[in-house]
């Protein structure tokens, strides 16, 4: 039986960002290994993880490992040891089905521990997130909706200009899914580094109610600065110190430099 905690998501991501001095969420990612190989990747996560874990308040975990490893034992276990150094863990399986689904995915991963997921909004409320965020609300976890991701072609489906259902008039979907997020009271929202315009706009709709998770900066492109000053609560970086010689140096350097421009 899962136990339901205290604080929710939000708050508890919050003041771990505080503790740790660091905004950063770890994206735990590497390349493609072949089977055979699972074990050499299960140990470089968790190296990479031992290392970083100073300069990070959470790891984000997705595909990348669940596919390889599987969720029990080796996933779950990569969660614990992220528990164990302080850390929250989020599940980036974008969920994205028929309700009755999005409950499955939900329980597995609530149930390996992971904190908070991600879903994406575009299947709705009735019969597609309602169930997860529910289960949520009642185990203290989080749900974090993508609302502009920061690949090239984010603008076809989250950049549709669409009719505003409430207003009328037409609206962009990212600011109907920006407001989906407000009134399912979602524990943050996805919007790239790459688009700081988008994270402007989201967090002029957002008014601080809802933080903004922002993945994209380093390899994709986005630029920590940029980033910030448009209104990126949380930066997700993955490659940048994951590939990187030095993981534990390059996420240090990223964190100076995220410090050097906001207090958290
Ligand atoms: O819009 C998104 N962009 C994105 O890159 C939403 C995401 N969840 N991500 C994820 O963030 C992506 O799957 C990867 O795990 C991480 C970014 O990694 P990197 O580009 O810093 O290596």
């Amino acid at each position: 039986m899962l136990e339901a905690s205290e604080l929710n998501f939000k708050d508890k991501m919050a003041e771990n960002a505080k503790a740790k001095g660091s905004n950063i969420v770890l994206a735990l990612d590497f390349p493609y290994e072949k089977p055979e190989n699972r074990g050499i990747l299960y140990r470089r996560a968790e190296r990479v993880l031992e290392a970083v874990h100073p300069h990070v308040c959470a790891v984000k975990i997705n595909h990348h490992l669940v596919l390889p490893l599987g969720i029990f034992p080796s996933v779950k276990n990569l969660v614990d040891l992220a528990h164990d150094r302080g850390l929250l863990a989020i599940m980036d399986c974008k969920v994205n089905d028929v309700g009755s689904t999005n409950q499955v995915i939900a329980d597995y991963y609530f149930a390996s521990g992971f904190d908070a997921l991600i879903a994406n909004p575009f299947v709705g409320w009735d019969e597609g997130l309602q169930p997860i965020f529910e289960t949520a609300r009642k185990l203290g976890r989080g749900v974090i909706l993508l609302v502009y991701m920061s690949h090239k072609g984010a603008e076809e489906g989250y950049g549709q200009t669409v009719i505003d259902p409430e207003f009328g008039g037409q609206i962009p979907q990212y600011l109907l899914f920006a407001r989906k997020a407000l009134k399912w009271n979602a524990d943050g929202v996805v919007v790239g580094a790459t688009y700081p315009e988008r994270i402007r706009e989201v967090s002029n709709v957002l008014n601080g109610r809802v933080p903004i998770y922002s993945p994209g900066v380093g390899v994709q492109g986005g630029d920590i600065k940029s980033a910030l000053e448009s209104g990126a609560t949380y930066l997700i970086v993955g490659r940048a110190i994951t590939l990187s010689d030095n993981p534990a140096e390059s996420a240090e350097r990223i964190k100076r430099a995220v410090n050097a421009m906001v207090k958290l």
